[in-house]
C-alpha cells in the first residue's frame, strides 16, 4: 500500500427501526474502481429499496455481503482501498455514512412528507450546489414517499432532482427494472417529444397527489404482473392520445342461439367449443368488409389512414398473468368452425403462458368479450394503433315490442370503441347497426367461407 492509500471500511447506514435487511443486488466487484458515492448494494425492506453507497474513491479490496444475504445498520459492507485527494483525511473504519450519503437513503420509519414539503429537494447538498440548474417548476410535482422508494442510485436520484423529474414515472431498464441516466434522459426526451410545439408543462400529465394509505388503516402492497407493467403503460397511452367515443347497440340474438345450440353438439364431439363469440367474430369479419376504415390504422405522420387488405382479429383473453390480446389470422378466410377452434386454442396458449409474440400481433381489429362473465355494457379500450374495438357483454331475455305485444327476445349487448379522429359517430352508428342485424340473422354466418 502506497503512503497515499488507505483502507477505508464502508458500512450500512443507521436503517432506523429495520433489522435484517435484504440484499437484492451487490453492484461492485472485488478489484473494481469506484467513485465516491458508487452504490455499492442494493437493499430491499418491504417498504422501499435503497442502494448503499461507497463512502470513499478507490478500488474494492474485499465484499463482506452477499446478494440473498440480509444486513442490519453498522454491518460491513466493504473494505475500499482508497487514495484520499491531498489534504483528505481518510476515513478510517468510521461506520456511519457521510451526511451526504445518509440524506440519500429512505428514512424507512419517518411518515410520508405533507404535500407542502414534497417540493423540497431530497438533500442538502442538491439543494445547495449552485452549479444545479433550477428545477423545472412546470412539471408535475413529484411523488416524495414514491420518489424515495425508486429503485435508482444516488447519482441518478440527483440528476432527476435537477431536471425536477419524478422517479416514480421513469420505467427502469437496468438490471431489475434499476432506473439509469439514460432512462431518465429518454424519459425527459419522451416528454418533449410527445408536444414538440406545446409548451413544456403541457406535455406532461398531472399527477395524482400521493396518499400514505397505512395512515388510515393496515395495508399490503403487491407488485403488478410482468404483463401489466407492459400492458399498463400500452393502454394508458392509447386511453390519453386517442379521442375515444363508445357507441352501444343490441342485437336480437334469440335465433343465433337456437342455431348454435343446435350446433354445439357437433361442433363438440370434433373437439370444438362453440361459444357466441365464434359468430361474432365472423359477424365482425362482414362489418369490417362491408367499413373497411374501421379495419385501418393512421399512420405514423398521423395524416394518412392505412387501410389493411387482411382482417387479422384480436381477442382479449383473461389469464391467470393478466389480460393477453391473440390474434385470429386471416379472419376472414375462415369459417365460424374454425373460428372457434383458434379461438380455443389461442385462449389455451394464453392461459398456459405459451402464446409467442407473433401470435399476438399484427392484429387489425379487436374484440373484448365479457359474455361468458356478465355486465350489460362497458366501454372498452382500443387497442393502438388499431381503431376500433368491440366490447361484448352478456345476452339477457328482455321484453321487445313487436307487431303490437311485448315478446321475450335473447339480446346480445354491444359497445364498440372507435377513434374519432378517424370514425364519425354517424359511421360508429352504421357499423354497430349492420353488425347487429347481421347477429339477428344467423344463416349467413354459417356459410362456407369462399
Ligand atoms: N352472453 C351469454 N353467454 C355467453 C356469452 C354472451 N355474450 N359469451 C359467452 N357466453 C357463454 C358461453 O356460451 C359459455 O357457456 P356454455 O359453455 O354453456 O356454452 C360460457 O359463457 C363461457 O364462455 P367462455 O368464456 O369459456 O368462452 P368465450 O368464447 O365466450 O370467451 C374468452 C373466450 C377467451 C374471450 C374468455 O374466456 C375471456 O377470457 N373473456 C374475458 C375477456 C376480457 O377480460 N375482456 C376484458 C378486456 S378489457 O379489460
Amino acid at each position: 500500500m502506497s503512503a497515499a492509500e488507505s483502507l477505508v471500511q464502508v458500512r450500512v447506514p443507521d436503517l432506523g427501526n429495520f433489522k435484517d435487511v435484504a440484499v437484492i443486488d451487490v453492484l461492485v466487484k472485488v478489484g473494481e474502481r469506484i467513485e465516491p458515492e458508487a452504490p455499492l448494494i442494493t437493499l430491499e425492506t418491504e417498504k422501499a429499496t435503497m442502494d448503499v453507497p461507497s463512502t470513499a474513491a478507490g478500488v474494492i479490496e474485499t465484499l463482506h455481503v452477499d446478494k440473498g444475504g440480509t444486513v442490519s445498520s453498522g454491518d460491513l459492507v466493504a473494505t475500499v482501498r482508497a487514495a484520499p485527494p491531498a489534504g483528505a483525511a481518510a476515513d478510517q473504519g468510521a461506520s456511519a455514512a457521510p451526511p451526504a450519503a445518509r440524506a440519500e437513503l429512505p428514512r424507512p420509519s419517518a411518515p410520508a412528507p405533507a404535500p407542502a414539503a414534497a417540493a423540497a429537494p431530497e438533500s442538502a447538498s442538491a439543494a445547495a450546489s449552485p452549479s444545479a440548474p433550477a428545477p423545472r417548476t412546470d412539471l408535475p410535482p413529484i411523488d416524495e414517499p414514491g420518489f424515495s422508494r425508486a429503485h435508482a442510485g444516488p447519482s441518478v436520484r440527483k440528476f432527476a432532482r435537477e431536471l425536477g423529474v419524478d422517479l416514480t414515472r421513469v420505467k427502469g431498464s437496468g438490471v431489475k427494472d434499476r432506473i439509469t441516466h439514460d432512462d431518465v434522459k429518454a424519459f425527459v426526451k419522451g416528454l418533449f417529444a410527445a408536444a414538440p410545439d406545446a409548451p413544456a408543462g403541457t406535455a406532461a400529465l398531472p399527477a395524482v397527489p400521493p396518499v400514505d394509505f397505512a395512515a388510515f388503516g393496515p395495508i399490503e402492497t403487491r407488485p403488478l404482473s410482468r404483463i401489466q407493467r407492459i400492458s399498463g403503460p400500452r393502454l394508458h397511452a392509447s386511453w390519453v392520445t386517442i379521442p375515444h367515443v363508445t357507441q352501444f347497440e343490441e342485437s336480437d340474438i334469440t335465433d343465433l342461439e337456437a342455431l348454435r345450440l343446435k350446433l354445439k353438439e357437433a361442433a363438440t364431439a370434433q373437439g370444438i367449443k362453440l361459444t357466441p363469440l365464434a359468430f361474432i367474430v365472423r359477424a365482425c369479419v362482414k362489418a369490417l368488409q362491408a367499413f373497411p376504415t374501421f379495419n385501418a390504422s393512421l399512420d405514423a405522420s398521423g395524416a394518412n389512414l392505412v387501410l389493411k387488405k387482411y382482417i387479422h382479429v384480436g381477442f382479449a383473453a383473461d389469464t391467470p398473468h393478466g389480460l393477453m390480446v391473440p390474434v385470429v389470422r386471416e379472419a376472414d378466410r375462415k369459417d365460424i368452425y374454425e373460428i372457434a377452434r383458434q379461438l380455443g386454442e389461442l385462449s389455451e396458449a394464453a392461459r398456459n403462458g405459451k402464446l409467442s409474440g407473433a401470435q399476438m400481433q399484427g392484429g387489425s381489429f379487436t374484440v373484448s368479450s365479457l359474455g361468458g362473465i356478465g355486465g350489460t355494457a362497458f366501454t372498452p379500450i382500443i387497442n393502438a394503433p388499431e381503431v376500433a374495438i368491440l366490447g361484448v357483454s352478456r345476452s339477457a331475455y328482455k321484453p321487445v315490442y313487436r307487431d303490437g305485444v311485448f315478446v321475450p327476445r335473447l339480446m346480445l349487448p354491444l359497445s364498440l370503441s372507435y377513434d374519432h379522429r378517424v370514425i364519425d359517430g354517424a359511421a360508429a352508428a352504421r357499423f354497430t347497426t349492420f353488425l347487429a342485424r347481421t347477429l339477428a340473422d344467423p344463416h349467413s354466418l354459417i356459410e362456407a367461407v369462399p
